[in-house]
């Protein structure tokens, strides 16, 4: 399986942890991938039409994303020990899933949003950066 990585993306940094964690990194040809917003990279395109990562591309050409999904399918490959398959630990499970990928969202826009120019910086923008982490 072929990964869209870089080492910078903490999207790409968790689906890492879910296939060290299942015993599935050595499966993955990572391919060091820049994705960022401002600049589509049509190599990610040709498997993502969003140009995002991670992007994980199958053997059969097929491609998974975003991080959650690829993270369910390396659980679903390992046999299905990482994340409880039903009931409520499978809500909660979801639940923490979806707050941490809620709180990197927050965290690459604010970092965006403080990387321009102090004039053109929203300053309400940034109180709800900062009152949402
Ligand atoms: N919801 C996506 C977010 C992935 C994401 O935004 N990755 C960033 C890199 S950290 C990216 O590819 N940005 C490029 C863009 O937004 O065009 C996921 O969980 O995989």
């Amino acid at each position: 399986m072929k990964l869209h990585w870089s080492p910078k993306s903490p999207y790409v940094r968790k689906v890492m942890v879910c296939a060290h964690e299942l015993q599935l990194a050595d499966r993955l040809q990572l391919v060091r991938s820049v994705a960022a917003m401002l600049r589509p990279n049509p190599q990610i395109m040709r498997d993502n039409p969003l140009s995002k990562i991670p992007t994980l591309v199958l053997e059969d050409g097929s491609a998974l994303f975003d991080s959650v999904v690829i993270c369910e399918y390396f659980d679903t490959l390992a046999g299905g020990t990482l994340f409880p398959p039903r009931g409520a630990r499978k809500w909660q499970a979801l639940r923490w899933h979806a707050l941490g990928d809620g709180l990197l969202d927050a965290l690459i826009l604010w970092r965006n949003e403080n990387e321009r120019a102090q004039a053109q910086r929203l300053e309400p923008l940034a109180q709800a950066f900062r009152a949402k982490t």
